[in-house]
């Protein structure tokens, strides 16, 4: 039994083969047949994903579509419609609102929901899962799978135990013994690079790890190392966090120490640029304010903004504004601290309006 946590109903739904299945939908001659969505095999493109058939040839997301030719040379490319996934995802949106408000999208296929309350007052978590599972088939004729359990990482290794069309429940008591078996690189937030560090040490599954002190996880994997502590013992107290509408996207460093020369300055801003440009593309958004942060050595801290008529989102456009707005401040003249820049007034990318413009939280480890 899981101690020290108020009981949670927490589920995780998963779409089956989300691009490929819709693409065997709408597509019937596609049905039985290996197929991949992505990038044309004579290309330098990857899989985005695969049918179920074409998975039983070892083909996986993010491996070069030319590889994966290799594999199955039967097996027939598709190109993605991203519109027609976009749309399926409001979808199944929608029908999780019908539940409860409190829905954590992560990508376009998948979310937690907690339905502790609900708007129906069911009080079985398992029939919601179900009812959401007949609902998207009913309304896409799209499968998905479900986990339930008390908290958001084991409702999201059950979803991911029984696929495709699975519904797999953790109750509490079972949790320590699921994870005690569960292999670390099925963990929710190991990446390939923490397991490979876990092999080395011999921490194979959930149990290896639960024999490792706090001080020494913490030691070995910094700030993980607690998360690590924890879920060995079945407690995730991650709260499901809504989805929240974006308004500014920046990027700030502290200095090691605090400087005066201009093209170390400019230098530092430029990399801040590059990033914030990266984010941007990730967010799929560009923004029409550009705002420079600049604290002094005595904390002193100012901000310096100007709004241009077209949204911008690279760092050639950027670093222009960025160098007249610090002609503004007393850099050059005065020791600075920390520098920071953000983009604001957001817009997104493809149709300038400000959908899609949610912020989802990165749950691998490794980036933390
Ligand atoms: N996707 C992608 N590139 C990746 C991983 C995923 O473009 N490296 C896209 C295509 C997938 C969708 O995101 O259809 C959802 O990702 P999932 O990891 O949930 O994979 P699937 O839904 O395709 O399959 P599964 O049944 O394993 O969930
Ligand atoms: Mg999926």
């Amino acid at each position: 039994m899981v101690q020290n946590q108020s009981i949670r109903k927490i589920l995780h739904v998963d779409m089956d083969a989300f691009y490929a299945s819709i693409e065997q939908r709408d597509f019937p001659e596609l049905r039985g047949k290996p197929i991949i969505v992505g990038g044309r095999p004579d290309s330098r493109g990857v899989v985005a994903t695969c049918s179920y058939e074409a998975r039983e040839f070892g083909i996986h997301s993010a491996m070069a579509s030319s590889h994966a030719h290799r594999l199955c040379p039967q097996a027939v490319f598709v190109p993605p419609r991203f519109h027609v996934y976009r749309s399926v995802s409001q979808q199944i949106g929608t029908i999780f609102h019908q539940y409860s408000d409190l829905v954590e999208p992560l990508s376009l296929d998948e979310a937690f929901m907690d339905v502790t309350e609900n708007k129906f007052n069911i009080p079985s978590a398992t029939i919601i899962a179900k009812e959401i599972k007949e609902k998207i088939f009913r309304e896409t004729q799209l499968t998905a799978s479900a986990g339930v359990s008390i908290n958001k990482f084991l409702a999201k290794v059950a979803s991911d135990f029984n696929k495709p069309d699975g519904l797999t429940v953790i109750p509490p008591r079972q949790a320590v013994d699921f994870i005690a078996k569960l292999p670390v690189t099925k963990f929710f937030g190991v990446g390939r690079v923490t397991a490979e560090k876990m092999h080395r040490l011999g921490i194979r599954v959930g149990e290896d790890l639960r024999n490792y002190s706090l001080n020494r996880l913490t030691e070995i994997f910094g700030k993980s190392g607690e998360f690590f502590y924890q879920i060995s013992r079945g407690i995730d107290l991650r709260p499901v966090e809504t989805a929240r509408i974006r308004k500014s996207l920046g990027k700030e460093v502290t200095l090691e120490k605090d400087i005066e020369e201009m093209p170390v300055i400019l230098g530092i801003l430029q990399e801040l640029a590059e990033q914030v440009e990266h984010s941007m593309k990730k967010h799929e958004i560009k923004g029409k304010t550009v705002t420079l942060k600049v604290k002094y050595h005595d904390f002193r801290s100012i901000t310096r903004s100007v709004t241009v008529d077209k949204p911008i989102a690279t760092t050639q456009m950027i670093m222009p504004l960025i160098r007249d707005l610090l002609g503004k401040t007393d850099a050059g003249r005065t020791k600075i601290r920390l520098l920071g820049m953000s983009l604001s007034n957001l817009v997104s990318q493809d149709d300038d309006s400000r959908k899609g413009q949610y912020f989802q939280p990165e749950f691998d480890f490794e980036f933390l």
